[in-house]
């Protein structure tokens, strides 16, 4: 159970505190898209279910992009470092979030992370959220993009019964494809839940494995980064 946000449990907070604190989120959110925006950093929120491959794509991410990217992360878990230890071994500068009981990131907890960390420096910055197909959709960390890990084993009608989560994502990362020949998912089926729930549906299929369709999410990354603002025409000529 969520004690931040209740879950969505009128009982637990009700509906006009919860706007509350949502408005306050929001307005952080803001402050945090501007500051990456003017660095230009790429941040990305990166959702999914406990175990879906999350910091798995991340650490392929590195190993096929570190030479290219400066590469920034922080992860969000109720306990344990574990997976910022894991980013950094890849060569990801990586800052641990721990939430305690909650489950999912704000922009608050990410505001806060960023103090430790050489933020600005970064080509791309991950926050890879706390595993988790509801809460997580609903904060707004500033990112620029949002991208949802969806595993092969996890069922073809996720999107479907996550609607929030998916209409919510930007892309959503197929992972674990390596697994594919022993398992009976109709990739069809998946293509199709998410056409019914994301307004741009947008699909890589991936696998931290293998490396397979890692060069297609680079290149989607590349195509997201900030462009730096091209020069405003001068209204009058300079003297010779
Ligand atoms: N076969 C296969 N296993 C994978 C792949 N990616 C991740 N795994 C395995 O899936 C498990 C979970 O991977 P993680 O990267 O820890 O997943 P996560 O989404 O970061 O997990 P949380 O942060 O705990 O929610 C690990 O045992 C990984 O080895 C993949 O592409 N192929
Ligand atoms: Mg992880």
């Amino acid at each position: 159970m969520c004690e931040d946000c209740g879950c969505g449990d009128p009982a637990l907070v009700p509906v006009d505190v919860h706007d509350h604190i949502l408005a306050g989120n929001d307005a952080l959110a803001v402050h945090l898209r501007e500051h990456f925006r003017e660095a230009g950093v790429l941040a990305i929120n990166l959702m999914g279910s406990p175990g879906s491959g999350k910091t798995a794509v991340l650490e392929r991410t590195a190993r096929l992009a570190g030479g290219r990217w400066r590469l920034g992360a922080v992860s969000g878990d109720l306990a344990t470092d574990h997976d910022a230890r894991r980013l950094a071994a890849a060569g990801i500068t990586a800052a641990t979030i721990t939430t305690g009981s909650a489950c999912h990131l704000d922009a608050r907890l990410v505001h806060d992370a960023l103090h430790d960390l050489p933020w600005r420096s970064f080509d791309v910055f991950a926050i890879e959220n706390v595993g988790n197909l509801v809460c997580p959709a609903i904060y707004d960390l500033g990112q620029a993009a949002n991208v949802v890990a969806l595993s092969v084993t996890e069922g073809e009608d996720k999107p479907l019964k996550y609607p929030v989560m998916f209409r919510k994502a930007d892309l959503v990362l197929l992972t674990k494809i390596d697994l594919l020949p022993h398992l009976d998912v109709d990739l069809g089926a998946i293509r199709d839940a998410l056409s019914r729930v994301m307004p741009e549906p947008r699909m890589i299929a991936v696998s931290a494995r293998t490396g397979e369709g890692i060069a297609e999410w680079l290149a989607w990354l590349e195509a997201q980064r900030p462009r730096p603002a091209a020069p405003t025409p001068h209204a009058h000529p300079h003297a010779p």
